[in-house]
């Protein structure tokens, strides 16, 4: 395989560490990018890989990957969305098919070039997205107006050789997402379904992943070159003050069904083309949650989205029967499980329950629930939370009502502490100086803004550096005043609306 750049390299290299002592050897506010690395590591969701930018997930990730689709496929299934598989690949010649919408992005696209020792009659490419691979075949399954809506959602692995600093999650060569692709009869019934989508998005982070995000409009130099319009939901990242991009809804409007003749016969008996939309989010938003809630002791896990909501651990002491404390935690798993908690326990005997109190925390389970032979005697177990470390006694009769109440609690505390730590950093400026000064402060900037592509440029270029430059994340749905007369804070003419600005991800 090689890519349009010329192949292989990119990224350092990570050293592989050995699983020696537990704990973190970096703190969050010390050096976030090692940090963040040996969270993903140490909780076992990721494992390092020899080809830069790739990674395995391992099941501590792809559980939390398999609930939040669980929530999204019976969200879609509610909107008539059905399930398709389209290949893995694509030839050269279809990809090519729509040339402004592959244009920008041709460098990353990785082909195969062979089988065996032999030379391919010609390249196939490894899908970057699906457009020019589903959509011949709507031009062939729409005829009729009876034929429309289509909706069809793929979940599937894509491959974008990007050559910026991979990071797990966030930037990767190979990700998993749901691609969404509809077609529809008219502009109106396709913009609908944007915002449907849209707000499950917005449920996905701010419900399930606890991270606070903006609904908003892309810029058209920051839009979907191929569409007519991008919508997305913008997270913020307070230790670097970087904004990152969770998941976007397209309006397509009609240059695909003209590209590709997707015309349908309208009620008239003339051909009408369709209107479309696509949409995904992707592994990313798995990574957006660990850089929100980790701290100095690993991963923090949202109760809705943990594999494990609660791990139960003996304490044995001395002489006393170790065997009647491991039946209690047995039963109390039993019964956490029959409430619908999910919940183990660790029995491992050459461990201390020290060093798993330290492994389940950098794993981020949310509730840890120890039994020793006091507990056992006084009828009540010690229950710790992973948030926020508070340790309460509860009597066993109450226990799944209060692991219940409290798995709410962490989850909603989880998301307004996430939610205050953005809002401090939220900044509103009206002029230049204001926002370098914004900007160098990692701060998540509203300025008021003339809506001109030539000033978004501009922007780019005046804050290009080692960071990378500043620009639009989105103009949120939610606006504040604009009075009559306010100016542009990068170019003076009179603004039009209040965007988001910053660095990104
Ligand atoms: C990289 C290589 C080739 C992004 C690419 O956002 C093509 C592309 O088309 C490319 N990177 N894109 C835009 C993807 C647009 C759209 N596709 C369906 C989505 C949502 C899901």
């Amino acid at each position: 395989m090689s890519s349009g750049k010329g192949g292989g390299g990119g990224g350092k290299k990570k050293e592989v560490k050995k699983e020696t002592k537990l704990g973190m050897a970096y703190k969050k506010d010390d050096n976030f990018g090692e940090w963040y690395s040996e969270v993903v590591v140490n909780s076992e969701m990721i494992e390092y890989y020899d080809i830069s930018g790739c990674y395995i997930l391992r099941p501590w990730a792809m559980e939390i990957w398999e609930l939040l689709k669980e929530f999204f496929d019976a969200e879609i299934k509610k909107l008539k969305l059905k399930p398709y598989y389209f290949p893995l690949f694509v030839t050269e010649n279809v990809l090519q098919k729509e040339k402004d919408h592959i244009e920008g992005f041709a460098p990353e696209v990785a082909w195969v070039t062979k089988s065996g020792k032999s030379d391919l009659e010609a390249p196939i490419a490894i899908r970057p997205t699906s457009e020019t691979v589903m959509y011949p075949y709507f031009s062939k399954w729409i005829r009729s107006h009876r034929d429309l809506p289509l909706r069809c959602n793929q979940w599937c692995n894509v491959v974008r050789w990007e050559f910026s600093n991979p990071t797990p999650f966030i930037r990767s060569r190979e990700f998993l997402w749901q691609e969404g692709h509809t077609a529809f009869a008219s502009k109106e019934e396709a913009d609908e379904e944007v915002l449907q989508i849209l707000e499950l998005y917005r449920r996905i982070y701010e419900e399930f992943l606890a991270v606070p995000v903006s609904k908003g409009r892309k810029s058209e130099m920051e839009k979907f070159a191929g569409g007519l319009y991008t919508t997305s939901v913008e997270a913020f990242i307070p230790n670097t003050g970087r904004g990152v991009q969770g998941a976007t809804s397209h309006c397509l409007g009609q240059n695909f069904a003209k590209m590709f003749d997707i015309t349908f016969e309208n009620d008239k008996g003339s051909r009408s083309m369709v209107w479309q939309n696509s949409w995904a989010y992707t592994t990313r938003s798995i990574g957006v949650m660990v850089m929100t809630h980790g701290d100095d002791k690993g991963l923090v896990l949202p109760p809705r989205v943990a594999p494990l909501q609660v791990i139960v651990i003996p304490v044995p002491y001395k002489d006393v029967d170790t065997t009647a404390i491991v039946n209690e935690c047995k039963k109390t798993v039993e019964a956490l499980e029959k409430a619908g908690i999910r919940a183990d326990l660790d029995t491992r005997e050459n461990y201390s329950p020290g060093w798993k109190y330290s492994h389940w925390e950098m794993k981020g389970v949310p509730l840890r629930i120890e039994i020793g032979p006091k507990d056992m005697a006084n009828n009540q177990a010690r229950i710790v939370r992973r948030d926020n470390g508070a340790k309460a006694d509860i009597p066993t009769v109450d226990l799944v009502q209060k692991v219940n109440g409290l798995l709410d609690e962490v989850q909603k505390n989880l998301f307004e502490t996430a939610k205050q730590k953005r809002d401090a950093c939220l900044k509103i400026i009206n002029t230049w100086d204001e926002f370098i000064a914004a900007l160098n402060d990692k701060k998540l900037i509203l300025a008021p803004w003339c809506d001109e592509e030539e000033v978004e440029k501009d922007v780019k270029a005046r804050t290009k550096g080692d960071l990378g430059a500043a620009k639009t994340l989105c103009t949120p749905f939610e606006q504040p005043d604009l009075p009559e007369g306010t100016t542009c804070f990068a170019s003076g003419k009179p603004a039009k609306k209040w965007s988001f600005w910053g660095r990104s991800y």
